[in-house]
């Protein structure tokens, strides 16, 4: 078996694993990020679109910000629907004038892959799949993949395990400490990408008595819809037709009859959740993003998540590194936490809120309540604006 040598060895180039690898890079940090799927896999990959204005900022600071600020559409509001109504969360006076980029969660893995291959030549493997972490208890980790070129054993100082839902890195720390936290909706997303030019300027969040869905966008030519289905829901059953009739209805009075349609590029089914894995650093493994913590994604705040533990573990990563100094890798953990169960939070609320449950009168007269107090109260719809546009940075 092939070995080699590193000081960070990173499982998964999503956007945690990316962002990581590149900010180590930057402080000097030798790292390898591993991936098991292939280049175009992961550049192509449909998933989240809203980037908070903190998590920009720090993409812009470590130089990956270029095309983003370009391309990404800037949102100073989202727009509520229920009860008819149509209600504007407007983010300049409610969250500090600050803004949201929509900007689609594969661009910026785009950007990361093409700065480390081609500009700083780093360590990236694609089909490489880690398939054990052995010695995070003592001070001589490693992991073993499998490579297009044969096994591959990477020694390092530390291992980030930043390789999503159910990967190996989370199942890595012993049952004896671990502990799961979980939750499941009785609904999932159907989503859609189709080649339409968007009719409203930004996001819209609609509860209707059919269900929930969701307007948004990726650029002046591609839409992102979604509807609120069954769990079990089989995608076959849902024509063209169907989803864009269902997607009229449910958005309601403006987007009826005014919906731009176009060819569906691509569908597929969310299922819908809130995980949490405690803590998020065992001796030498630490973990980020998806493999720590799951979402609802009514909240957007999926890949804003990956990207604020990664900004807590670089500094906490170079100092145990440069200076034999843990104490903010000891902190890790608890210091995550903290934005985690914040993003929690909002993800519960804000999906509570908007899936209307067919079973349960009461519940949905509870959620048309807490929606008219959004639109009624300045308060709560300062702490509605203020967590959409920065719950990872509060
Ligand atoms: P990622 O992006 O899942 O990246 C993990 C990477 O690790 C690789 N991997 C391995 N590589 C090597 N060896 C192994 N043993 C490995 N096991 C796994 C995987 O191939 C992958 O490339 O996690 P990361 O970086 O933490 O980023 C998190 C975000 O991707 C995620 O939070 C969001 O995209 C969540 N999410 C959504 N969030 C939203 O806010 N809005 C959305 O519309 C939205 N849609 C989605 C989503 C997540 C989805 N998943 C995970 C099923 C749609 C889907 C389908
Ligand atoms: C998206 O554009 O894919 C998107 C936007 C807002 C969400 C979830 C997904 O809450």
């Amino acid at each position: 078996m092939r070995e080699v040598r590193t000081q960070v060895v990173i499982v998964g180039a999503g956007p945690a694993g990316l962002v990581l690898g590149h900010l180590l890079h930057l402080q000097g940090v030798d790292n390898i990020v591993l991936e098991r799927r292939t280049r175009d896999y992961v550049e192509h990959r449909q998933r989240a679109g809203v980037l908070e204005y903190g998590i920009t900022e720090m993409l812009a600071e470590a130089g990956v910000g270029e095309r983003m600020r370009r391309e990404g559409l800037a949102h100073h509001g989202i727009q509520l629907r229920f009860e008819n109504g149509a209600h504007r969360i407007n983010f300049l006076e409610l969250a500090d004038g600050r803004a949201i980029t929509v900007y689609g969660q594969q661009e910026v893995v785009k950007d990361l892959i093409g700065l480390r291959l081609n500009f700083h030549g780093a360590a990236l493997h694609f089909e490489s799949e880690v398939r054990a972490i052995e010695g995070i208890d003592t001070e001589r980790p490693f992991v073993d993949a499998n490579t297009p070129e044969g096994p591959l054993r990477i020694h390092a100082a530390y291992v980030a395990g930043c390789d999503g839902t159910h990967g190996v890195t989370g199942q890595s720390v012993p049952a004896l400490v671990r502990r799961r936290f979980e939750r499941v909706y009785p609904f999932a997303w159907l989503g859609i990408l189709a080649q339409a030019a968007p009719v409203n300027d930004e996001l819209i969040y609609s509860r209707h008595e059919r269900g929930f869905a969701l307007y948004s966008m990726r650029s002046p030519e591609l839409v992102r819809l979604y509807l609120g289905v069954a769990p079990d829901e089989n995608l076959a059953d849902w024509s063209d037709e169907r989803i864009w009739d269902e997607l009229a209805t449910r958005l309601g009075e403006g987007a009826h009859g005014q919906l731009q349609t176009g060819p569906i590029l691509e569908r597929g089914i969310t299922a819908m959740r809130n995980i949490v894995l405690e803590p998020l650093r065992h001796g030498r493994l630490v973990l980020a993003g998806d493999a720590a913590h799951i979402v609802p994604p009514t909240g957007a705040k999926g890949m804003n998540l990956a990207l604020a533990d990664v900004r807590v573990l670089v500094p906490a990563l170079v100092a145990a590194l440069r200076e034999n100094d843990t104490r903010l890798l000891d902190a890790y953990s608890d210091t995550c936490l903290r934005h985690v169960w914040r993003a929690e939070e909002f993800s519960t609320y804000m999906t509570q809120m908007l899936h209307p449950n067919p079973h349960d009168e009461f519940e949905n007269r509870v959620q048309l309540a807490r929606l008219r107090q959004v639109v009624e109260s300045e308060p709560t719809a300062r702490a509605l604006a203020r967590h959409y546009v920065d719950a990872c940075s509060l």
